[in-house]
């Protein structure tokens, strides 16, 4: 067998394992044992490959904990699985659409649309696509129109993420500002994960204070956004979550389109989107996006993965991302590709979590970027040297940015699922 054949019967062996029941796929067997929005639309993808109806049903088990408003939760709970922290009881009375679906009150990059968009393009049949795209058509639709709809401020059609959870990069250093306001929750919690893995590689207590307090506020005001956004100490437009939204405006489009439905977002929205995040976001000195505090009025002065990811969304042409992309290599010496935070940037720390390592999905992010503004050389080196580390090393969570080594929990579903990606469908 070859080194790629090895390697996915051990990414398929990653995501049988840690398939539960065959309606959803945990993120691992542990650390995380529920359903996760942006875990699941990745491991979509993965699955489709492999065995595509199983793919429908991951995608089906993520929508069923869709709520009234069209939000799709960050975490969809498994009624019978008690050692995750927080448990649902954090998150009381959520709106869901579906009696009996618990889920957290908040949600995540909306990878959904996309996924949906590159799996049904992996269905040879075109009448199964169609038929599938049909029948989850308004659910996406939904989906996306929620956070044009309930999470934007007055002035600007950028959305506003309300928690470091939402960025799905935790304890990025762009969070630091809030967390060092120092808030936390009026009830006591309990964290799991620091039993599972070592410390370390986990977030700190004053990031999980901030997160409990800000779960406490969210619930507290009915998750309505407009409720406590004069009160939250935590209001951004994140470069990474508003790229990949435009994104899954984009691909929910294709969708629609390819059904003879309305457009999902106008193509004058998308305009003024793509105008209201480069004027926002753009940093000329960094050569890269960054985010911006809506409290403060000021852009965020942290560089990390997520100002990369307008080269996903489509959102700047080739020249501009080829710039952006050298700009973060060349700042990254002696790192593996690409560190989810440079080293010469405050905060940085090589092996924590989300404040240095590398991830799969960012780079799979970035190279399927490239890939689709024809930086094919870059692509190919950034898919490349990401499945040559799983190779090396195994289907970790995330990878120490100086020795690559593994860390977090090893047998990680999206991990596996991007592998089988780009080992199947390799650059063009
Ligand atoms: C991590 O986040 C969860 C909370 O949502 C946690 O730390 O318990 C993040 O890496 C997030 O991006 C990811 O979706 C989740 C499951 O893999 O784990």
């Amino acid at each position: 067998m070859g080194t790629s054949d090895s390697l996915l019967t051990q990414a398929e062996a990653v995501l049988r394992a840690n398939d539960v029941g065959g309606h959803y796929t945990r993120p691992s067997g542990r650390l995380y044992p529920h359903q996760w929005n942006w875990d699941s639309a990745f491991i979509a993808i993965g699955w489709a490959h492999l065995d595509w109806d199983r793919a429908v049903r991951e995608v089906d088990a993520l929508l069923s904990g869709q709520w009234t408003s069209g939000l799709l939760p960050h975490i969809r709970y498994n009624p019978q699985i008690h050692d995750y922290a927080p448990g649902p009881e954090w998150w009381p009375a959520v709106p869901a659409r579906s009696a009996g679906e618990v889920t957290s009150g908040i949600s995540q990059p909306l990878v959904l649309p996309t996924a949906v968009y590159v799996a049904g393009l992996l269905q040879p049949d075109r009448e199964v696509r169609l038929a599938w795209w049909a029948r989850v058509c308004d659910q996406l639709r939904d989906a996306v129109r929620y956070f044009a709809d309930y999470r934007t401020a007055p002035g600007s059609p950028l959305i506003v993420l309300v928690h470091p959870w939402e960025s799905g990069l935790d304890n990025s250093p762009r969070w630091d500002f809030a967390v060092r306001q120092g808030h936390r929750p009026s009830r006591p919690y309990r964290r799991v994960d620091t039993t599972i893995v070592a410390a370390a590689e986990r977030p700190q207590p004053p990031d999980y204070d901030l997160y409990m307090y800000l779960v406490e506020l969210i619930a507290s005001h009915g998750y309505d956004m407009r409720a406590y956004l004069p009160v939250t100490p935590f209001a951004v437009y994140d470069a990474l979550f508003n790229a990949i939204w435009y994104r899954a405006a984009v691909d929910a489009g294709r969708i629609a389109e390819a059904l003879g439905r309305p457009a999902v977002v106008s193509p004058e929205a998308l305009a003024g989107f793509r105008r209201a995040y480069r004027e926002t976001l753009w940093n000329e000195q960094q050569h890269l996006f960054l985010d911006y505090d809506l409290k403060s009025g000021r852009q965020i002065p942290v560089a990390t993965t997520a100002g990369l990811m307008a080269v996903y969304g489509g959102l700047v042409d080739a020249e501009q991302a080829g710039t952006m992309l050298g700009r973060y290599v060349a700042r990254s010496r002696n790192c593996h590709l690409l560190p989810s935070t440079p080293p010469d940037q405050e905060g940085f720390e090589p092996a924590r979590y989300h404040r240095g390592p590398v991830w799969v999905p960012t780079n799979w992010l970035v190279a399927r970027g490239l890939e689709d503004l024809g930086l094919r050389a870059d692509a190919r080196a950034l898919a490349e040297a990401t499945v040559d580390l799983v190779r090396v090393h195994g289907c970790y969570e995330y990878f120490d940015a100086h020795t690559g080594k593994g860390a977090g929990d090893g047998q990680f579903s999206w991990t596996a699922a991007l592998v089988i990606d780009l080992l199947r469908r390799p650059i063009a």
